[in-house]
């Protein structure tokens, strides 16, 4: 592990580093966890920069949005707790170069939540669906043109086809053969799955700011009260449709198992969380949305979940050079539970569809 205390101590923080942990759960940044001699304690991160070549324009939106999101949560209790709050580097910054240009930020650690990998109950799924909504009503009112694209057509299906479809003619690892059953299954599936990135090209959508990322483990829920209180990992802010907010959120809170569980038969879509979290949704996000919004609620799920399974199958035909890994199959666990979470969906669809008319 790289000595991070000359990074540590170029943020403007008070007091002596008594330790640093390292944290592993994101698939792409490197993440520490650094306590100070007075208890308060700090979340330094390193931007992966093959991810984002822009880092200072990830900081950049990070600090924007941020900041606006702090005046919407003034008047509430817990202020501090409900958004994410940069500290400045010495010399006055969102963010610290290290001597190898790697671009490194810092964040008040919110204590006294929990963070889920997946959910068991409907309770908790409201409550997820609450804070998705309550997140994209606080930046409604925000100019998506004033931020930045940090990463080219992130969500569109389109292009991840593209990616996908490089993968297969190279082969670059020779695993294809391993793949053919997962690979036919997704190239039957592009029509449907281009429903969201169609309804944005052609206006149906309006463009907002979109968190791009919502999956559960970035909510903090609050320990005693279970309030979903703070979206974390806001590195995707952008401009886009909130229906890949509400896809991610729909994808990763429905999955009866971890995203990279390797027993298939543990991977279910429970549409009684599908559908409470669209309740918790609709409860703070109904009032800004449009009718075409509303109507693409329920696949823009589907959509995200085919999204992810492209992604996670592309990176393991190109040989793990996007995801972290921790073992070789680990991007196809990951992309296979993808597909069986689609299927289910499929199986439970007319269902899902009954509830939330
Ligand atoms: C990545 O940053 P992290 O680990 O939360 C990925 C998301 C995927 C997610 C799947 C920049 O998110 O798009 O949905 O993995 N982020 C990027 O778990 O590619
Ligand atoms: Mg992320």
């Amino acid at each position: 592990m790289q000595d991070i205390h000359p990074v540590i101590n170029s943020f403007a923080i008070e007091g002596e580093l008594l330790s640093v942990k390292a944290n592993k759960s994101g698939h792409i940044n490197s993440t520490y966890i650094a306590t100070f001699s007075d208890g308060q304690k700090y979340t330094i991160q390193r931007v992966n920069r093959a991810v984002f070549p822009k880092p200072q324009a990830v900081m950049q939106n990070i600090h924007l949005i941020t900041s606006h999101i702090q005046q919407k949560v003034a008047h509430l209790p817990d202020t501090n707790r409900r958004c994410l709050s940069l500290v400045p580097s010495k010399t006055g910054e969102h963010f610290s170069l290290d001597n190898d240009g790697e671009l490194w930020r810092a964040y008040r650690y919110i204590d006294e939540v929990d963070v889920f990998p997946f959910l068991e109950d409907a309770e908790l799924a409201y409550r997820f669906g609450e804070a998705v909504g309550t997140f994209q009503a606080y930046l409604a009112d925000f100019p998506a043109a004033k931020l930045s694209t940090t990463i080219e057509k992130f969500h569109h299906m389109g292009h991840r086809y593209s990616q996908l479809k490089d993968a297969i003619h190279h082969n670059l690892s020779n695993r294809l053969s391993n793949v053919e059953a997962e690979v036919s299954y997704l190239l039957t599936e592009e029509k449907r799955g281009m429903v969201l990135t169609n309804a944005l090209e052609s206006g149906a959508v309006p463009l907002r700011v979109t968190h791009n990322d919502t999956k559960i483990s970035n909510i903090l829920f609050d320990k005693h009260t279970k309030e979903g209180l703070c979206m974390i990992d806001l590195d995707t802010v952008m401009g886009g449709t909130i229906l890949f907010d509400t896809g991610d959120m729909l994808r990763t809170g429905c999955i009866t198992a971890s995203e990279d569980e390797q027993d298939l038969k543990k991977v279910h879509c429970d549409a009684a969380l599908f559908t409470a979290m669209l309740e918790g949704y609709s409860a703070k996000a109904g009032s800004f949305l449009t009718e075409t919004e509303t109507l693409l609620l329920a696949e823009s799920g589907r959509a995200t979940t085919q999204i992810m399974a492209v992604r996670f199958l592309t990176d393991y035909l190109n040989g793990d050079v996007y995801y972290h890994i921790e073992h070789p199959t680990h991007n196809l666990d990951r992309a296979r539970t993808q597909i069986t979470l689609m299927q289910d969906m499929d199986r439970k669809w007319e269902g899902i569809m009954k509830a939330l008319s």
